[in-house]
């Protein structure tokens, strides 16, 4: 008889892996925990959308005049429930919420922000594609009372390199969770039997050579800088002496384009253009959490010129550029961009 290997749960791992020798696992985890719970709820809701009708528009915008669905604020409303008691947190920034969201009085102020966005991509949802949830884990700089009331916005808005934890639920075929903290990239796939997380890769590298993909909405391409057409055309010249070429692949749900790029690699690109002058996705839940996983994996992000750990957000809405996947082509990327040596790929 096979013996049975013992796949670590989500929980066993960040206990055995995070936590110093013999000493309790950092108050993040309960954050992360946390998450996980509300991302088991949110995939059960995902998996129904199409049987329980919570998928059409309610006609609702949310607080970006974008159209909100009923699920969206579902999403939101299950994370802030499953990480309330965690106490590292003191306040959250949510896609679904237009101001900074402070947890209820009488919660200690544990000098860190959730930002998170609930349900990216979810009008994708009507046609069954995958969609995520995005969270960042940042500390704010030091308030003057101990309940984070006194918070401005200066104390919160940090750059990317400062997180302590992010990472993104898949709800695809599989809800899986990735993460880091700084000490590299795992991956958990949710057992539908046990319905626990289990760990399914650890130490996820963005592989080197990677998969020839580009990664964008073309569909922009009237809008876009000559710059952005100058890099798209390259990936598009036949390769010198018989290599293998770029080909395209873009899902246009976030979550899931990084994910791909992160196993296999590739470019992801969402640029400004005319009339998006900051592109769409959104620095703090969106693009800096992306951009921890690609620099922890061995990848890199940036948004043309910075790299996007390092911009330091003027609002917690703000938009941003994003190039991120292999390193080689970021750099390629950037610079054409005109953010690095020019080189070829
Ligand atoms: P959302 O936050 O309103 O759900 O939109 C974000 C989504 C991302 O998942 C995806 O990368 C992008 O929008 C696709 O935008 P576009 O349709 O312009 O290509
Ligand atoms: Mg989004």
């Amino acid at each position: 008889m096979r013996a049975r290997t013992l796949v670590p749960t989500l929980e066993a791992f960040l206990e055995s892996e995070e936590a110093a020798p013999s000493s309790e696992p950092p108050d993040w985890v309960h954050v992360l925990t946390g998450l996980a719970r509300a991302g088991t709820r949110i995939a059960r809701v995902v998996a129904r959308t199409g049987l329980t009708g919570t998928l059409p528009r309610t006609g609702d915008r949310n607080v970006h005049g974008e159209a909100a669905t009923r699920i969206d604020k579902y999403a939101h409303n299950a994370i802030v429930e499953e990480v309330a008691d965690a106490e590292m947190l003191c306040s959250i920034i949510s896609e679904e919420a237009e101001d900074l969201m402070p947890l209820p009085s009488g919660h200690p102020d544990g000098g860190c922000i959730l930002a998170v966005d609930p349900l990216d991509g979810s009008s994708n949802l009507g046609v069954n594609v995958p969609v995520g949830t995005i969270f960042s884990l940042l500390p704010h700089s030091p308030s003057d009372d101990a309940t984070g009331a006194g918070l401005t916005l200066s104390d919160i808005l940090r750059p990317g390199r400062d997180q302590i934890a992010a990472g993104y639920i898949l709800y695809g075929a599989a809800t899986t969770l990735v993460y880091t903290s700084g000490r590299g990239v795992h991956g958990f796939i949710r057992d539908p039997e046990s319905g626990e997380f289990l760990l399914n890769r650890r130490d996820i590298r963005v592989p080197s050579p990677s998969a020839r993909h580009y990664s964008t909405n073309e569909a922009y391409t009237r809008r876009w800088d000559p710059r952005q057409h100058e890099l798209v055309r390259h990936f598009k010249k036949p390769p010198p002496g018989g290599a293998k070429g770029f080909s395209a692949r873009y899902i246009g749900s976030l979550v899931a384009d990084i994910h791909r790029t992160l196993l296999v690699g590739g470019l992801f690109m969402y640029p400004a253009f005319r009339g998006k002058p900051e592109g769409k996705l959104r620095l703090m839940y969106e693009a800096a959490p992306m951009a921890l996983i690609m620099e922890q994996a061995g990848g890199r992000a940036t948004n043309g010129t910075e790299d996007i750990l390092d911009i330091r957000p003027r609002d917690i809405h703000q938009r941003t550029p994003l190039f991120a996947g292999t390193r080689e082509l970021v750099d390629l990327a950037a610079s054409f961009l005109g953010h690095g040596e020019r080189r070829r790929a």
